[in-house]
């Protein structure tokens, strides 16, 4: 098993090779974070997101390089929503992390977020796993803001840089609210550029009224599509807040940037250390640690369960069945057990039936 320890000793390519072994087989995947989890938990996972061109791959390589400069290892992963092979920004990327090659501190890779519902794939975690093992310090997610990427960068990112930039969205707001509540950190990029006070102002706004919209227990709103998974640990994510809610909150800085010359970007680098800090004294570090856990766990439950599914059952027999759903012949709720039954698992309802009773006794 060398690779396991190359990518202890931070080898790149034993890195690559590792992800790349991720990225083919989620077998592959599973051996790997086995081998490697108990090792993970150091690193901090910033997530960068934002709308396509508000210039997020030239801030991550000017912050890459104000980290360098403070003896801190940076992994940069950047989640292209095309194959890392055909997608057309990438060239420039490549150009851009040229003066950050050949620095053994700095080790960037492009994945593609295919493969999962839009949203980062089971492997981009799973990489940045590898990526925290190999003791890197600071691992940097570039995500495009187009989607349930962001959403899930936040559940994935210990701290969220959300950037935006001026001429972006003319009159639209190129920044949609919903985005807002997941940034701990606000940048406008493109600083030098007209239209510089009003896109601050209108992020200040918007975040003031989040602000005054928000219930003190929005901790964390996204992740509550899964929330009823929450008892599987025992103790709730409302137990867990009460915790924090006496800890001072944080507030999302505004900060302006020039992701081209540098400028305003040793401040981020400065508050995105502060955000880490904050996390750790308030102990919501560990709650996002603990959530993220949980997030995973139902994740490969999710993707087992419909594999499970899937070979239990002919893909033809399934496309029947969708049909019979969409032309009214079942419900889904029937369409779900008669999967399930196929699959050999107990139908739900035998639960609650009344024949059922003596089986439970
Ligand atoms: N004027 C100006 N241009 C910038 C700045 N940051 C990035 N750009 C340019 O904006 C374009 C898109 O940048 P890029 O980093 O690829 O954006 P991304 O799509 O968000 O990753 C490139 O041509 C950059 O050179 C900035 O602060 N000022
Ligand atoms: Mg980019």
């Amino acid at each position: 098993m060398d690779w396991i320890t190359g990518v202890r000793q931070g080898s790149p390519r034993a890195i690559a090779r590792t992800i790349t072994r991720i990225e083919a087989d989620p077998v592959q995947a599973q051996t790997v974070i086995s081998a490697l989890h108990a090792e993970t938990g150091q690193a901090h996972i910033v997530g960068i997101t934002g709308p396509p061109g508000c210039g997020k791959s030239s801030l991550v390589n000017e912050l890459t390089k104000v980290f360098r400069l403070r003896d801190k290892r940076v992994a940069i992963i950047a989640v292209d929503p095309t194959s890392p092979f055909t997608g057309g920004a990438l060239l420039g990327d490549r150009v851009r992390m040229r003066d950050l090659s050949g620095d053994a501190g700095v080790f960037v890779r492009s994945m593609a977020s295919r493969g999962s519902l839009g949203g980062l794939s089971r492997s981009t975690s799973a990489a940045i796993r590898v990526l925290d093992a190999a003791g890197f310090d600071i691992i940097l997610v570039e995500t495009v803001g187009a989607g349930q990427a962001e959403v899930d960068i936040a559940t994935t990112a210990h701290t969220t840089v959300v950037l935006d930039a001026p001429g972006l969205g003319d009159d639209i707001q190129s920044i949609k609210a919903g985005i807002l509540e997941i940034a701990d950190i606000l940048v406008v990029n493109k600083a030098d550029q007209p239209g510089v006070k009003r896109t601050v102002k209108s992020l200040e706004m918007m975040l003031q009224l989040g602000l005054e919209t928000a219930s003190a227990t929005s901790l964390d709103k996204t992740h509550d599509a899964h929330h009823s998974f929450a008892p599987l640990e025992g103790g709730s994510r409302n137990e867990q807040n009460q915790t924090t809610s006496t800890v001072a909150n944080w507030t999302v800085p505004v900060l302006q940037t020039v992701a081209i010359t540098g400028q305003g970007v040793s401040e981020l680098a400065d508050r995105i250390d502060e955000h880490r800090q904050f996390l750790q004294v308030s102990g919501q570090w560990a709650i996002r640690d603990w959530l993220r856990s949980r997030d995973e766990i139902v994740g490969l439950l999710r993707d087992r369960f419909i594999a499970e599914m899937a070979a239990a059952v002919p893909e033809e027999d399934r496309r029947r069945l969708i049909t019979d759903v969409a032309e009214r012949r079942i419900d889904p709720y029937t369409a779900a057990e008669n999967l399930l039954a196929a699959a050999g698992y107990r139908s739900a309802l035998a639960e609650h039936s009344p024949r059922s009773g003596d089986r439970r006794a």
